[in-house]
């Protein structure tokens, strides 16, 4: 936790959900940076590292965790350890002392982890605890009937390499088992597997299809496991993935998830940042041009936010804001440096390097992005971040002899640990298999580009990574809005008319009243004026209409979820700017919908002081100390709009409202909006922000270490750099005392005072990044198209000159004007309960199944 500089302990944080199941108390970020730390060649450091993990790390935890967690970072960096740890041994000078023993603590680990494979299937079960196993009723897990693609197919290198260091079979054999299974089940027409499958059936849950989320190192795990284990079956499963990811997933630069039955059609308008590996995969397959497209579409989204958002659309904007610093961007990078030995790759790591230092770097470590849009952090430092992403970025920069030890003897698991390849010919007691019956040659145009090295297909073209980025240097910049695209593109050149689009649709146009019928879908007008969507698939006049129904209504739910975001005010960042913080620690802060609007003026930057009361409540007791700072209020007892009156008054220049709520906290709890009092509030001048305890915590501890501490108040972080400790050493305290009084002054001119009554508060919740990208896929609501205004406002449109006209300002405008209409959703604040909304949705989902299955 690099802004509290702790670590975070299960069970002695709030729970963040999911993403707590990788930390099962078992020093998970030291098992995780063993192997790094010999690339780093910090040899004494990995000694005592390993000394620490054999001394304290218990793995008999009464804990659930992740199945797959364990796996990529425990049990993967306790094999990377023990791999370099011999090597170490064997080369004479350090860890001479070593007998095994990361290796014991691994095989240990994993006789823990077999239980989750008591399935009929074989697939795993997604938990485990380390204590009680699966079953027991102590164990609180083993009820769950689903897991991911990855989850249940991302083991077997870690598991393979067990059996063969320790000669127990085993392991080797339930990973074997888990992935023959999937192959099994993979779709047989597209080729494609789903995100998540039944446990006990082996049906898919969810047939959406991509190499992000869900499924990436599903593929990765297939091509490597023929690295390592040499066995020619993963490559021919592998090379048939493959041959389907190209054809239907790959939309060059995109990489856009499909239906797995109905593969042309596309299942969703975003990617995620975890496809990001792909490029390298691609690298690692031999095949170099869709990786350099990829990667340099990747690489401008990330100059445009400094880091790949969790998830961006297809026309790069930001669709959820996160950014865990994830390593895959630099993990592709390295491949691609490796593969073209183009400089421009070495340009590309030091931005990385650049942005990481600039924009993350805290006292205590590197801090996750709450926000990419406004910098703002998040007491986060995943250890992955140690794993991946300094290796990646040290051997991008290293020379051969940097490194102690051959590096080209060794594959990168998922989590970036190492596994040395000897391990292919070792006890190799489980037989390999051969050419699968169902194996059909591929037809070889896709793998063109598949080859040895890059010096030897291109011996004379340096700049061939170049051609192929150059098409491509304005993507991100220059792209229009896109919706759904590729939707049978083949029927629409034959001259056939395209389908409607959900963007294009207006409930008083009789042409497109028809076209919904044609698909299905009914208009139902709802008593309070509203309309609702609803498809029946099975009333659709062809299975071709029912299908271009399905996509209607899915882009409608996408096109909604998009405006309810656009409608929301972003976060804003309280940035604390002196010593020793310099700017370096950004706390994600809610906005308030009154008061100074900081994305309109510049930033408010002043000293803190409390207030008393600390609730803000009635008039300060003490304006002296308030006066020409930033006010801290404690949330609670009275208005948010009183406390910033109360506050200004006193000649405060802005106000921070700490939650009273605590250990509340933005990693746990949705950001909301701080709502005025009903009346008007155009009186309050300052800028107010909240904060949760959390946060706000951080600020009144360095109140207490420091005294002095400095604010930022604004949209988005200010650059920390040097500059901004010089700007402090040379700007003496009184100077920015000096220039806040000029604000208070020249903001206390304008101020009305008005007295309220006290009231209870009130508060907006709207939190954008609530929902998990898979969360908001189902859930939409939306502004209608209009049904009197001119048609074209709501059209997606590219002017004459191939210049975009601004999308987000017409969905804007229209939010603001219009009322609700609806695809079996509810608009405005009158939300239709999920559960509901999910329900119709699968209903509509089963019809079209049915519908498809009595067609076949
Ligand atoms: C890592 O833990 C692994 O790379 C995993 O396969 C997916 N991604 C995370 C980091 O983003």
């Amino acid at each position: 936790m690099p802004l509290t500089c702790r670590g975070r302990v299960r069970g002695q944080e709030p729970s963040r959900g999911d993403v707590d199941d990788a930390l099962g108390k078992f020093s998970l970020t030291l098992i995780d940076s063993l192997d790094t730390l010999v690339v780093l060649n910090k040899t004494k450091e990995f000694e005592d590292a390993v000394r620490k993990v054999l001394r304290d790390v218990n793995l008999d935890n009464d804990v659930v965790v992740s199945v797959f967690e364990t796996n990529i970072r425990v049990l993967g960096g306790l094999l990377g350890g023990h791999s370099l740890a011999i090597m170490l041994k064997e080369k004479g000078e350090y860890m001479q002392w070593y007998n095994d023993e990361l290796l014991q603590m691994a095989k240990q680990l994993g006789y823990k982890l077999l239980p989750a494979f008591n399935t009929t299937s074989g697939l795993p079960y997604p938990r485990i605890n380390l204590k009680f196993g699966i079953r027991k009723p102590e164990a609180r897990t083993g009820t769950e009937t689903d897991t991911c693609t990855a989850c249940a197919g991302t083991l077997i290198l870690e598991f393979a390499a067990l059996s063969r260091f320790t000669g127990a079979t085993i392991f080797e054999e339930y990973a074997r088992k888990a992935l023959d299974f999937l192959w099994e089940k993979r779709q047989r027409s597209s080729n494609l597997v789903g995100v998540t499958i039944n446990i006990h059936t082996g049906d898919w849950v969810r047939k959406d299809s991509g190499v992000g989320a869900g499924i990436d190192s599903y593929y990765e795990y297939l091509l490597k496991a023929y690295v390592l284990l040499g066995d020619d079956s993963f490559l021919e499963r592998f090379n048939t993935h493959y041959d389907a990811i190209m054809r239907y997933i790959s939309q060059p630069p995109l990489l856009l998830d499909v239906h797995i039955h109905k593969p042309m059609l596309n299942a969703r308008t975003w990617m995620d940042a975890l496809l990001a590996f792909f490029p390298g995969l691609q690298v690692l397959k031999g095949d170099i041009r869709p990786a350099i497209e990829t990667h340099e579409m990747l690489y401008q989204v990330i100059k445009k936010h400094n880091f790949l958002p969790e998830a961006f659309t297809t026309d790069f904007r930001v669709h959820w804001a996160q950014h865990p610093l994830r390593p895959e961007f630099a993990e592709s990078t390295y491949f691609l440096y490796k593969a073209t030995g183009d400089p421009y790759y070495l340009e590309v790591g030091k931005t990385l390097i650049e942005n990481l230092n600039k924009y993350a770097r805290v006292p205590c470590g590197f801090a996750a992005m709450k926000d990419v849009r406004t910098g703002s952090h998040e007491d986060r430092m995943d250890s992955f971040f140690l794993a991946e992403m300094f290796k990646y970025l040290y051997l991008l920069f290293a020379d051969k002899e940097d490194i102690i030890f051959d590096i080209e003897d060794y594959i990168f698991t998922t989590e970036a640990h190492l596994l040395p390849l000897w391990l292919s010919t070792t006890n190799q007691s489980i037989s390999k298999k051969n050419i699968t019956s169902e194996y059909t040659e591929l037809d070889d145009s896709n793998f063109d580009w598949t080859c040895p090295n890059t010096q030897i297909l291109f011996p004379n073209d340096p700049l061939y990574a170049q051609s192929i980025r150059e098409p491509l240097k304005n993507v991100v910049d220059k792209s229009c809005p896109r919706g759904i695209i590729r939707v049978r593109e083949e029927s629409f050149r034959s001259g056939a008319k395209p389908p409607l689009r959900a963007r294009d649709f207006m409930a008083t146009n009789p042409e497109h009243l028809e076209i919904l019928k044609k698909m299905g879908v009914s208009l139902i007008h709802l008593k309070d004026g509203r309309v609702q969507l609803v498809q029946h698939a099975i009333q659709a006049a062809s299975s071709i209409d029912a299908e271009d129904g399905l996509r209607f209504m899915q882009e409608m739910i996408e096109l909604s979820s998009q405006q309810q975001k656009e409608q929301q005010l972003p976060p804003r960042a309280v940035q604390i700017v002196s010593h020793p913080f310099f700017g370096r620690v950004v706390l994600t802060a809610g906005p308030a919908q009154f008061g100074l609007d900081l994305s309109k003026h510049k930033e408010t930057r002043g000293f803190v002081a409390s207030s008393k009361p600390y609730n803000g409540c009635s008039e300060l007791t003490n304006p002296e100390a308030v006066m020409g700072k930033i006010a801290l209020i404690q949330r609670g007892q009275c208005m948010f709009a009183e406390k910033a009156r109360n506050i200004q008054n006193a000649g405060a220049i802005g106000g921070i409202v700490i939650d009273d709520n605590e250990g509340s906290s933005s990693d746990t709890a949705p950001l909301f909006q701080m709502a005025g009092d009903g009346k008007d509030t155009d009186d309050i001048k300052i800028p107010m922000l909240f904060l949760f305890s959390k946060e706000g915590s951080i600020i009144l501890d360095a109140i207490r270490e420091y005294e002095e501490v400095e604010v930022l108040l604004s949209d988005k972080a200010k650059d920390r750099d040097p500059e901004m400790e010089n700007e402090e050493q040379s700007s003496p305290e009184n100077d920015s005392q000096n220039q806040s009084d000029e604000q208070v002054s020249s903001s206390s001119q304008e101020v009305d005072l008005v007295d309220q009554e006290s009231s209870e508060e009130s508060s907006l919740n709207s939190h954008p990044e609530s929902l998990s990208p898979a969360d908001t896929d189902n859930v939409a609501s939306i502004s209608p198209s209009e049904q009197t205004s001119d048609p074209t406002e709501n059209h997606e449109t590219t002017n004459l000159n191939g210049e975009c006209t601004d999308l987000d300002n017409q969905l804007q405008e229209q939010s603001e004007t219009e009322e609700d209409s609806n695809p079996n959703v509810s608009w405005g604040k009158k939300v239709q309960p999920i559960d509901s909304i999910l329900a119709d949705w699968n209903e509509d989902i089963e019809a079209f199944e049915m519908m498809e299955k009595d067609e076949l």
